[in-house]
């Protein structure tokens, strides 16, 4: 079994400063955070960025400031979001990528969102997929639902997505596949041999599905993009999120990835 990768969401589209005071909005705010959490033992950050109004922003010079800060302060692995807020355009969800991180998030399929519908129509996967491998940058395909894993085989097979292949299946928004055991099995018998695979439980299922990801030889992720309690009525930090993981994993008896550790596993 792989050493564990753990991705720190850090912040996301949806959650606003009104929601937790522990939302980092400007760069600096999340280059510390990411500093906290590689300090903690997550390898990978996943990040968005925000504007001056904490509005949700696809920004390139924003993502620029953020990715140089992060890189000045540690070595974490930073993957942007390409699927931004919904509603945004495929030019303004895409301004992060020319930036060539090492990885960036590919949502295979569109699917109902909370009251909203985040939309991945097929033209739009193959062209985010063209840019992505443009740019070198590795896609994380972000599964929200059975058949995206499908779509995302399709794009290997038309070679639009080539090298290791990593998913992250993202259980229990509203409207998406549910967060239970008997759901993350089922989408893992789906996956290809040989990939990797992170679960990211939403809201008050993160605990649950981390420890049963862990337990399957999944890889984790946690952060206030996808839950912003510790448990019931208690806020969480990243920081703290990532330090409660890195102590089950311990207990289980499965060593925690470094970055470096991680780029070898993810053949970056
Ligand atoms: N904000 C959601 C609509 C991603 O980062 O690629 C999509 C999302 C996934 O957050
Ligand atoms: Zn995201």
């Amino acid at each position: 079994m792989d050493k564990l990768i753990i991705t720190a969401a850090l912040v996301g589209a949806e959650v606003m400063r009104a929601d937790t005071p522990y939302l980092p909005i400007s760069p600096e705010e999340i280059a510390i955070q990411a500093k906290e959490v590689y300090d903690a033992g997550a390898s990978i950050v996943h990040i968005h960025v925000r504007d001056k109004d904490g509005k949700p922003s696809q920004d390139q010079a924003l993502y620029k400031e953020t990715m140089d800060r992060i890189k000045a302060k540690c070595d974490v692995i930073i993957q942007v979001s390409t699927g931004g807020a919904v509603g945004m355009s495929d030019q303004e969800r895409l301004q992060p990528i020319a930036l060539s991180p090492e990885m960036a998030t590919l949502t295979t399929g569109s699917v109902n969102f909370g009251r909203e519908v985040f939309l991945n129509t097929p033209a739009q996967l193959t062209f985010f997929a063209t840019e992505m491998k443009k740019f070198g940058v590795r896609p994380e395909f972000e599964i929200f639902d059975a058949g995206m894993i499908a779509n995302a085989m399709h794009l290997v097979k038309k070679g639009y997505v080539t090298g290791h292949l990593h998913f992250d299946l993202v259980m229990g928004v509203p409207g998406a596949i549910p967060a239970t055991p008997d759901h993350l099995l089922f989408l893992v018998r789906q996956l290809p041999v040989g990939c990797t695979w992170t679960v990211a439980g939403i809201g008050a299922n993160q605990l649950n599905m981390s420890i049963f990801g862990l337990l399957l030889g999944g890889h984790i992720r946690v952060g206030l993009e996808d839950n912003i309690y510790y448990r019931k009525g208690e806020l969480a930090t990243n920081q703290a999120l990532v330090q409660r993981i890195v102590r089950i994993a311990e207990e289980l008896g499965r060593p925690v990835s470094t970055s470096k550790e991680a780029r070898n596993i993810l053949k970056l």
